[in-house]
């Protein structure tokens, strides 16, 4: 590991560093806190960024640093006290205006900790109803952001793309894993035209794009202490234009699952229709006032998407031989798959209890 004191050294920090120790179980970047020695000064998020993934690290930090500058000016114009523990700010570099650090071989980035918060992996109905209100109020103020936010990873969550990937993964076959999982292939397939309803409909011009965080799983919301109000949302990578789906469908993915993302036993996997409704009223109440009719009906579908655009993503991840996501173990892309899988066949269950539930607070 790099000296990761010199790293840090390269940023405009306030404080001497005592500490710096690895933080979080994020899939794609590597994460650390840095305590400082002195009361007054703040602690520190330091990252490297993973610029195979996001390889375009200045137009990344761009869109960071846009949206919140954009947010912050709307808390306090809103009067909202306590705006430095509702949204991040980036440290910029010593020598320039920069919030990011080249040092020949990796991207770095340091953000100021957010104190006296916690993040879970998991949610109940009532931190559901307030991780609702919380994404939908991030989409109504990026609504009007000025700059125009480059796709940090193009077509990040089209699907007709992922399943062209997973498409190109079956032929190349690299790894001889495709005959061990032809059946859930099948079941991909048999899916994959309603499944991309969303780009149909944007072709359409029916469905636009908004700033959406598009990686809302629960642990990218950061609660405050009593454990139910959220102060913000972090992990902001993946901000970008995109259907509002990602936000709503990624957070059912992952908030209304009852067991795991990866959980081997399938039978742990359900979706959980109370964190539905609870997250689904809280989304409403604040993002009602921007979202079109064409929007709110597909909400169901939203949440069919997720699961399934996740099976298709670790799938092909399992059949290119592991090349993506970090992996614990051999066939942990596998196990993933079917457990995203199960869950889709659990929400599919459950869409028209979903589309009476919206049409009755829909009103
Ligand atoms: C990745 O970095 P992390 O763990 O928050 C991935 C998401 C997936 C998720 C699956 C840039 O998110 O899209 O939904 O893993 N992020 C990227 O857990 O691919
Ligand atoms: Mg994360």
């Amino acid at each position: 590991m790099k000296d990761l004191n010199a790293i840090i050294d390269k940023f405009a920090i306030t404080g001497t560093v005592e500490a710096v120790k690895p933080l979080g179980n994020g899939l794609i970047n590597d994460t650390f806190v840095v305590r400082t020695k002195e009361a007054d000064a703040p602690d520190y998020v330091l990252q490297r960024i993973n610029h195979h993934i996001f390889t375009d690290v200045d137009g990344l930090q761009g869109n960071i640093e846009a949206v919140t500058r954009h947010i912050r000016r709307k808390l306090e114009a809103a009067g909202e006290a306590d705006v430095d523990r509702k949204v991040l700010s980036f440290v910029k570099i010593k020598d320039g205006e920069k919030t990011y650090y080249f040092d020949g071989e990796s991207y770095w980035r340091i953000m100021v900790f957010i104190p006296r918060a916690q993040t879970f992996e998991a949610v109940t109905p009532e931190s559901s109803l307030d991780a609702g209100r919380a994404f939908g109020r991030f989409q109504a103020m990026l609504v009007d952001i000025p700059e125009t936010l480059v796709e940090t990873i193009p077509d990040f969550h089209n699907m007709e793309l992922r399943l062209r990937q997973l498409r190109e993964a079956v032929a190349a076959d690299p790894k001889g894993r495709v005959a061990e999982v032809k059946w859930l292939l099948d079941e991909l397939e048999s899916r994959a035209e309603e499944m991309c309803k969303a780009e149909r409909l944007g072709r359409e011009g029916k469905l636009p794009k908004r700033i959406c965080h598009c990686d809302t799983k629960v642990n990218n919301m950061m609660f405050d202490e009593d454990g139910k109000t959220v102060l913000c949302v972090i992990d902001l990578d993946t901000v970008m234009p995109s259907f509002i789906f990602s936000d709503f469908g990624d957070f059912m993915r992952t908030g209304a699952n009852t067991g795991l993302e990866d959980d081997p036993n399938l039978d742990n996997v359900e979706f959980n229709m109370d964190i539905f409704k609870a997250f689904t009223t809280g989304y409403l109440s604040t993002a009602k006032e921007f979202l079109l009719p064409v929007e709110i009906e597909n909400l169901p579908y939203a949440a069919a998407l997720f699961p399934y655009m996740q099976t298709v993503r670790f799938l092909a991840d399992y059949i290119n031989g592991d090349t993506y996501y970090k992996i614990q173990y051999p066939e942990h892309n596998l196990v993933r798959s079917k457990a995203q899988f199960k869950l889709l066949q659990s929400v599919e269950k459950h869409t028209p209890e979903m589309k009476a539930y919206i049409e009755s607070i829909n009103g």
